[in-house]
């Protein structure tokens, strides 16, 4: 069993694990750290930082995790739209499985129907659940290119990896929104300011920000069969193109007869967030303790460019900079 501070207890048998929580345990504590956004910390590690918990779920995936090349993995840093990539990959994949009027995404959130690698990777205390799991096997994950092991990343004919990445200055907005829902009554609100310099500093989760879109970007850049990059804001505008473009990617392109039958229709309209966010299992406020939000709390606006309404302009000015300057040169901007 393990009993770190930092880390929920997984019981374990398996010697594998049991090496790489000791490993983990012992090198979390020795991390540069800082405040968190609600009441975790976050430590910096290989470059981003991070809570211990998805630390943990990293260094599993390199040590232990064996991958087939039919896996797909739902790649964004957090609040640039996993909720919705989730539920749009999982319909392309299953479209001949399920019938879009009694489909799984009517009855579970998307987060609990495609569940987070780096989350899932400690589940049973050994690799057998991702084991178990029948393939194409699909994953979500919000870490960085850079730190899955090589015989994920180096081998094209590994896995894919489906990325999708926003303008930070909604990100910002929405993560700072989906922080105070998950502080403690009894902890004050983050304000915008803090979580604007948090945010520009690079401390948010899986963060700098910057740095997750270009270790996902390169990768696309150098092997487009093996990482497919989207934006939010191209999904909004061009939401039968992008389907498209990831059944494509998948190698599942949509047949004449599915485009008859309006299928890449019924895909988008399924999972916009007018659909999703209006179904009785996403207006659910109940949380468990494993996860400490509720389904609801995944939904808020669903729009491109509500950061207009929340920050300012010498705000906007910081954040369009560092932004320039991060990803000057490299052939994409939000814009
Ligand atoms: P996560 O990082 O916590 O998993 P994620 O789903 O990436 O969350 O982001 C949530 C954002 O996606 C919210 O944005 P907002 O705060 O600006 O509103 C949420 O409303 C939005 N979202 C959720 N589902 C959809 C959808 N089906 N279509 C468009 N946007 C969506």
């Amino acid at each position: 069993m393990e009993t770190s501070k930092f880390f929920p207890i997984v019981e374990t048998q398996d010697e594998g694990y049991q090496k790489t929580f000791k490993n983990c345990a012992e090198l979390v504590p020795t991390l540069p750290r800082s405040k968190g956004w609600w009441l975790d910390e976050l430590f910096q590690y290989q470059g981003f930082w991070m809570s211990s918990f998805p630390i943990r779920g990293s260094m599993l995936i390199n040590d232990h995790f064996k991958p087939r090349p039919t896996d797909i993995i739902v790649a964004t840093s957090p609040k640039c739209g996993t909720t919705w990539l989730r539920a749009l990959v999982f319909s392309i994949i299953n479209r001949a499985a399920f019938d879009f009027n009694d489909h799984p995404l009517r009855k579970l959130n998307p987060q609990e129907l495609v569940l987070l690698f780096e989350g899932h990777i400690h589940k049973d205390g050994s690799t057998s659940f991702l084991d178990e799991l029948p393939s194409p096997r699909l994953l979500s994950t919000h870490i960085p290119y850079s730190l899955f092991p090589k015989r994920m990343t180096d081998d094209t004919s590994a896995c894919r990896f489906v990325y999708i990445c926003r303008d930070p200055k909604d990100v910002l907005v929405s993560k700072w929104y989906f922080s105070n829902k998950l502080r403690p009554k009894e902890v004050p609100p983050l304000s915008l300011e803090e979580a604007f310099d948090l945010f520009c500093k690079g401390v948010s989760h899986y963060g700098p920000f910057w740095d997750h879109v270009l270790g996902y970007w390169k990768a696309s850049v150098e092997s487009p069969k093996k990482v497919l990059f989207l934006t939010y804001e191209d999904v909004k505008k061009e939401p039968l193109g992008c389907v498209r473009k990831v059944a494509e990617f998948l190698g599942v392109p949509f047949s004449q007869e599915e485009e008859n039958r309006k299928t890449v229709e019924e895909i988008v309209k399924l999972c916009s967030f007018e659909s999703l966010s209006n179904l009785d299992v996403n207006q659910s406020v109940a949380k468990r303790s494993e996860r400490p939000v509720s389904n609801s709390d995944f939904f808020r606006k669903g729009e491109v460019g509500d950061w207009v309404n929340h920050l300012s302009p010498e705000m906007v000015e910081k954040m369009n900079q560092i932004t320039e300057q991060k990803l000057q040169g490299i052939g994409f901007n939000f814009h």
